[in-house]
């Protein structure tokens, strides 16, 4: 850390730089990265950032220093990939299922695959993505990725069968959006950041996603009937801008990539005890009402969304990616992971 007037006016001005450029300021703490995260804090991405930033700074001894922005303070939802590609942040945190066809080969995880929980899910989509190295983040070095728990609709009217979701406006995004269509819903594709303001301005009678943000931000007010699916999940990948990547010195770098399964298990585990919390939190504050659809319903929507899978596979041959081979390893992660 510089002293004096002169060390001062360096200071700022390298700071000033370092905003117009990619490679992480070598200032006071010595490396400081700037982590850009869309939704609130008090949301599972940004705990899981605050989680990484106090790992990375304890790891370095403090030669790292991490400067978090929830609540799109820096980049949003949609500009997070190219603001990291540009440099306005080092680090970013990334919704797949917000970039349609960006994709191919993670997105595999917005299908419906019977994952129960995030634990699991989170550490298949990481092997997948440590086997694959998938072209699709070819600009990026990843730090991690993790997915949501399962997918639930949450409303305001009772969804107690299938039919009651016949043209209801339901708020999701990526493939979870086609899943809505199946089912015969009115899906309303935005990133969880609008869904709020959707919510109070009636655009949307409900949302599909994991159960957490029933608390997490505060649903369960305007959301009272939780009907219960247990679908596909959302994935998500914590990228880093490839020159800020590449100017960090190995002892650091080693710091970051012993992170990434780590963080990936620590995030998953973190999500599915904080949808039993808020869960229980939803129903002592809310009284909200938990809602089991008939055995024929979930036979139907399990019937109704396996096109899905096909269609999936096609898109993935078109970009040369053998589908087939993906989804069989996939299974063979849940498996594993499931036990
Ligand atoms: N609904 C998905 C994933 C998701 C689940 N919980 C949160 C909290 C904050 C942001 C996103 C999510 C999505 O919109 O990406």
């Amino acid at each position: 850390m510089r002293t004096g007037r002169f060390a001062g006016i360096l200071a700022v001005l390298m700071f000033c730089a370092s905003l117009m450029c990619s490679v992480p300021v070598v200032f006071g703490a010595e490396i400081s990265l700037s982590y850009a995260n869309f939704p609130p804090a008090k949301t599972f991405p940004c705990i899981q950032m605050e989680r990484w930033k106090n790992e990375v700074e304890k790891r370095t001894g403090g030669k790292v220093q991490v400067q978090t922005y929830p609540g799109s303070t820096l980049l949003g939802a949609k500009n997070t990939l190219r603001g990291v590609m540009q440099g306005q942040a080092d680090i970013g945190c990334v919704s797949l299922a917000y970039h349609p066809g960006v994709f191919p080969l993670c997105s595999v995880f917005e299908l419906p695959l019977g994952f129960t929980s995030s634990a699991s899910a989170s550490l298949a989509l990481w092997d997948l993505y440590t086997k694959y190295q998938p072209k699709e983040f070819r600009k990026f070095k990843v730090l991690t990725m993790f997915t949501s728990a399962p997918s639930n609709i949450m409303t305001k009217v009772p969804v107690r069968k299938l039919g009651d979701l016949k043209g209801l406006e339901v708020r999701a995004s990526g493939i979870l959006s086609k899943i809505l269509e199946s089912l015969g819903a009115t899906p309303v594709s935005m990133p969880m950041s609008a869904t709020p303001e959707a919510l109070q301005k009636g655009v949307v009678k409900g949302l599909f996603s994991s159960f957490e943000v029933l608390k997490d931000l505060n649903f369960a007010e305007i959301c009272r009937y939780e009907t219960e699916t247990n679908t596909a999940v959302y994935p998500f990948a914590i990228i880093m801008n490839m020159r800020s990547w590449k100017a960090l010195p190995d002892d650091v770098k080693k710091v970051l990539d012993d992170l990434g399964r780590e963080q990936a298990e620590w995030t998953g585990k973190y999500m599915d005890e904080h949808v039993n919390r808020s869960l229980a939190w939803a129903k002592e504050k809310y009284a909200i009402e938990m809602i089991k659809m008939s055995d024929a319903d979930m036979k139907a929507i399990k019937e109704n969304t396996l096109p899905l899978i096909e269609d999936w596979k096609k898109k993935a041959a078109d970009k040369g990616i053998d589908g087939a081979k993906v989804l069989s390893d996939v299974e063979a992660s849940r498996v594993k992971y499931e036990k």
